[in-house]
């Protein structure tokens, strides 16, 4: 496989989320055949969707890797499953959420995987992180920002506030 750069979100929102997406970043660069490039910094968000449950934390990766868009999906499950295993008392779906957000400028449209991520347009808690580590990158040719303003509008429950650099 040649290099290829993806883009991967972080969530959390139990178990001390703040420490569960700086360890997943922590273990996103320890994957085979891949490069941490770029992390941005963790953002504090209200949920999106069901309101009943804690605030998020989020965050944007950059990775370089030569492991194929499904080969990476694994690695990312499995990652997710480490996370949930260590929290018996406190099982809960969003401990850690790994979402393959851009691979390259593949479009992917499997059973199991959709590229670039079918939400990811629509929510500024990957916007926002995305633009910090991506500023120059299009989704369906159309800048991060100019989807971000359109959730400011549509949207402006959406707010996020940026924590600490990861
Ligand atoms: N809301 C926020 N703010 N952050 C998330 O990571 C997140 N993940 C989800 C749902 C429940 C859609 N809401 C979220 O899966």
């Amino acid at each position: 496989m040649s290099l290829k750069l993806t883009y991967i979100g972080l969530g959390s929102n139990l178990a001390y989320p703040i420490e569960q997406v700086r360890q997943a970043l922590d273990e996103l660069a320890t994957l085979p055949l891949s490069r941490l490039v770029a992390a941005s910094s963790l953002y504090a968000s209200r949920p999106v969707g069901p309101q009943d449950q804690p605030d998020f934390i989020n965050a944007v990766a950059a990775l370089e890797t030569r492991l194929s868009p499904l080969a990476l999906l694994d690695q990312l499950q499995a990652l997710e499953q480490q996370h949930r295993r260590r929290r018996q008392h406190h099982w809960g779906p969003r401990t850690l959420d790994l979402d393959l957000l851009l691979y390259a400028n593949d479009h992917i449209d499997t059973p199991r995987l959709r590229v670039p991520h079918p939400h990811m347009t629509t929510r500024a808690f990957v916007l926002a992180p995305l633009a910090e580590i991506a500023p120059s990158i299009q989704l369906y040719q159309t800048p991060l920002t100019c989807w971000l303003e359109r959730i400011e509008q549509q949207d402006p429950g959406q707010s996020l506030e940026r924590l600490a650099k990861a």
